[in-house]
């Protein structure tokens, strides 16, 4: 990896790589989504043989209580603390974020307001393989529990045994997710999406997955609501002089090892810190179990980059809009005010990614591929929507009657006006 000066460099690199619009894969897509639609749980059976090769007129489709007493015979305590104790610190988290329904009563008797209600039911999407992340379950579920949904539904594609990982079902147990289903890929969007026998419709997916879920949510979006387009994980990290290279090469590395495509850039004015983190990145990968997909994304979409100053620094950071964005600095919290565009920042050395992925509390469902310039990291509003709220008094009419009226003639609208003026004093 060589260290490469701002000036002289190439960004397109390092910001164009979401998962890209492949028309076959679409077509493939759409083609297993109507197939749901046509022939409901007939072609979840199917399409779960021919993928996952699972029979789930064995396996069962959907998971039973007595499996996921299994899953808890089956997990260490130490793992159920952990999980308990990361629930309780996103919840607290997330509960500050509720918000209530909220009226303003005036004094000529008119009441405006906004009903904030939960979603009713949603569902949420695990990935199957290494990406079965319990975490991510936690992170799903609890802000949908804090907005108040009520049915929570998961679904996963089932391992070769015909089973779920037994940490993603404590975890779903324990985030309050109140049914879970084997079934993934775009066939499980679709059955959320549209409902079948077994399945009911939600009113809106959320959680990450591989091309074909992503996809798969991107054509369902309208007949439910979606979360975001989750693309490969991100760092970037901006370190001055205190910063220190054998800290900083873990932090890279934690992002790097998610995904080939994931990207972990490094921006600092100092070049020996550059120097010195690139050469410890390479000490670190060595020993990494994930050694292949860790190193296949630190060279082809990781960075070291020397800028001019912090300033330079931070202007590229709100440029390339990093999903985590750490701030290894000496005074971080001054630097807080210029940030623009992260999913998530992380401040000072003692803040490392990974506090952020499972333990501190905030969402680690975080925007990807410089989206974090529009969309918010996943949080309770998410599962909630407003109705707006309109009393009007009989003064408040007579008083404005006749600018609505005037206002929907504008319009051509006649019968709005007759509407309003059919009350009129
Ligand atoms: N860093 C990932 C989330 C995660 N990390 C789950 C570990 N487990 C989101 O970008
Ligand atoms: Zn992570």
């Amino acid at each position: 990896m060589r260290i490469e000066k701002l000036a002289d460099m190439n960004l397109e690199r390092l910001t164009r790589k979401s998962y890209g619009n492949d028309a076959e894969l679409e077509q493939r897509v759409s083609d297993i989504l109507r197939r749901v639609r046509q022939e409901g749980d007939e072609a979840l059976y199917q399409l779960t043989e021919k993928f996952d090769r699972v029979n789930l007129r064995k396996a069962g489709l959907r998971v039973s209580p007595q499996e996921i007493e299994y899953a808890y015979a089956q997990v260490d305590d130490q793992f159920l603390a952990t999980v308990r104790q990361a629930k309780e610190n996103i919840y607290t988290y997330h509960e500050k974020q509720k918000r209530t329904s909220w009226f303003d009563a005036k004094e000529d008797g008119t009441v405006l307001g906004q009903l904030i209600l939960p979603l009713k039911r949603v569902g949420i999407y695990v990935p199957g393989g290494t990406a079965a992340y319990p975490s991510s379950v936690l992170m799903n579920a609890v802000p949908a529990v804090v907005a108040g949904v009520k049915e929570i539904v998961m679904v996963s594609p089932p391992r070769a045994d015909g089973t779920l990982l037994p940490e993603v079902l404590v975890a779903a147990a324990e985030a309050g997710v109140t049914e879970i289903y084997k079934v993934g890929g775009a066939q499980g969007i679709a059955a959320l999406a549209y409902g079948t026998k077994e399945i009911v419709q939600v009113d809106k997916i959320t959680g990450p997955g591989n091309i074909y879920v992503t996809l798969a949510k991107k054509q369902v979006f309208g007949t439910v609501d979606i979360d975001m387009l989750a693309g490969p994980s991100e760092i970037l990290i901006l370190a001055d002089e205190t910063a220190r290279p054998e800290e900083l090469a873990a932090d890279l590395l934690s992002q790097a090892e998610h995904d080939r495509l994931a990207s972990a850039i490094l921006v600092s004015p100092d070049r020996a810190l550059l120097e010195k983190t690139v050469e410890e990145v390479e000490r670190q990968l060595a020993d990494l179990p994930r050694v292949e997909i860790a190193r296949s994304a630190w060279e082809q979409y990781g960075a070291a980059i020397l800028v001019k100053d912090l300033d330079e620094g931070m202007a590229l950071a709100n440029k390339i809009a990093p999903e985590h964005f750490e701030l290894v600095v000496a005074e971080p919290f001054c630097w807080l005010g210029r940030v623009r565009n992260a999913g998530a920042v992380f401040l000072g050395r003692f803040s490392p990614e990974p506090v952020g992925d499972y333990f501190a509390g905030p969402n680690h469902v975080l925007p990807t591929g410089g989206t974090a310039r529009f969309y918010s990291p996943l949080n309770v509003d998410t599962f909630m929507k407003k109705v707006s709220v309109i009393n009007y008094s009989e003064n408040a009419l007579n008083r404005d009657a006749e600018s609505i009226a005037h206002f929907a003639r504008r319009e051509g609208l006649e019968a709005h006006a007759r509407a309003v003026e059919a009350r009129k004093k």
